[in-house]
């Protein structure tokens, strides 16, 4: 937030876009009169809730949001709107970009090495591709990856940083080797407590010299079963926007811990320092912050598991169906380390909710498909929300969670709007 901003009320901060509607119970039937329908469950609107229908940014009902949405071309970031999100496995290019740097071009995989080194390995050691292959064996997991910051565009006053809305997430399939594997043929030292990754995508300044971003994970999360390097996406080549040709993944931690075009990782006798390790970078306050509030540099920590979440990938947002038919509704729901006990869905605001299918994952660190079916009861505008509760019942908020200064870890129910007809 600027300066400038300070001193204004807090719901006047911020853009335009991000300014809600607030609802008076007298507007409702200006509203319906506006859809062409009824707001059905009307009753059960909470005090100052906005229907989606008449938010601002991304209006559903316009119908115009088919593609993949950029949310900034330098550096690229792009991201899925959720309907694009609804196979089981994610397929790009339905897959949402983020990027801190400059991607790299003119890749050699031939010439590719990966070296890992550190002060807590005995000794320094490179491999190619083929050594990688050739000398591990290679393992295949479904592996969720969403951005500590999706969801950021939700939060008020609003955080720097791309808009993000539902769609930095994904479940692709990766082969690799075990990381495990790789740091036991190097050896490490009794001192190791971190890794960190570095690529070899570019720095916006041009700057050859200067890393664009070097995060990473606690040994015992490098060392998990499913932490891979991975040559493949999907039973392919990995994409060159998704790390091409070799790529560190570890489900369930925000993304930013899955470095892309991998060619080296450093074995660390203390919390890797990489840029975007510290500062408020991909860190949230130890404790409750007011919207807004200044929060010092020795108060945050860093983001590990990701918390419970859940999309609505069918139907599309403004979908019109005839009320003779019931209504498929499903997504997926995902939980960072945990899994998902249980998905609801509520056509009444929040006030009922109903019980959906829900399967096991593939694996562990995969989302699992949910669905349901729907009936309604009358013609009319409703909006759909979904919400899943984690193995220790742990809910997703229906609201927005706590604010923190970079907008992370929003993981407040997904609402889609239907009208039935
Ligand atoms: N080398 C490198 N790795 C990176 C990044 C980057 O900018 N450079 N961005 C990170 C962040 S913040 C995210 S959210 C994920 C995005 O992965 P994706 O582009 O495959 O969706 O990559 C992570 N790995
Ligand atoms: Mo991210």
């Amino acid at each position: 937030m600027s300066n400038k901003d300070q001193d204004k009320p807090v719901i006047f901060r911020g853009s335009v876009r991000n300014r809600r509607l607030f609802l008076k119970r007298s507007v409702l039937s200006a509203m319906a009169t506006a859809l062409g329908t009824p707001i059905v469950q009307a009753a059960k609107l909470p005090a100052g809730y906005t229907p989606l229908a008449f938010t601002i940014k991304s209006n559903p009902m316009d119908g115009k949001d088919a593609a993949m949405i950029v949310r900034n071309d330098r550096p690229w970031n792009v991201e899925a709107p959720p309907h694009l999100l609804d196979e089981e496995v994610t397929t790009f290019p339905n897959i949402f970009i983020r990027n801190n740097g400059i991607i790299p071009r003119n890749i050699d995989a031939n010439t590719w090495t990966l070296t890992i080194g550190g002060e807590s390995v005995e000794a320094e050691k490179t491999y190619s591709l083929a050594d990688l292959k050739q000398k591990f064996q290679s393992h295949t997991y479904q592996l969720t990856l969403e951005c500590g910051g999706n969801g950021r565009a939700g939060y008020y006053p609003p955080a720097s940083g791309n808009q993000w809305e539902e769609g930095a997430v994904y479940c692709a399939e990766w082969t690799g080797v075990r990381l495990r594997d790789v740091l036991q043929d190097v050896g490490l030292k009794d001192d190791a407590v971190y890794i960190g990754y570095y690529g070899k995508d570019k720095h916006l300044s041009g700057d050859p010299n200067k890393v664009v971003i070097s995060r990473g994970v606690p040994m015992e999360k490098a060392q998990q079963d499913e932490t891979l390097i991975a040559w493949a996406m999907n039973g392919e080549d990995i994409p060159l926007e998704h790390g091409y040709p070799l790529r560190l993944v570890c489900g369930g931690w925000p993304a930013s811990a899955s470095g892309k075009w991998v060619h080296r990782i450093d074995v660390r006798n203390q919390v890797h320092d990489g840029p975007k390790m510290g500062g408020n970078s991909y860190r949230v306050p130890k404790y409750t912050v007011a919207p807004g509030e200044e929060v010092p540099e020795e108060d945050f920590k860093i983001i590990e598991s990701m918390p419970v979440k859940s999309l609505i990938t069918y139907p599309k947002s403004g979908a019109m169906f005839d009320k003779s038919r019931k209504l498929t509704v499903r997504g997926h729901a995902w939980a960072g380390e945990r899994s998902v006990n249980k998905v609801e869905v509520s056509t009444d605001f929040g006030a009922t909710w109903q019980n959906c299918a829900l399967r096991k994952a593939t694996n562990r660190l995969a989302w699992q498909r949910w669905s349901t079916e729907l009936e309604f009861p009358m013609t009319g505008y409703y909006e759909v929300w979904a919400k899943a509760t984690d193995d220790q019942g742990v809910a997703q908020p229906m609201v927005i969670p706590g604010w923190n200064p970079k907008g992370y870890l929003n993981n407040a129910c997904h609402r889609i709007a239907v009208k039935v007809t």
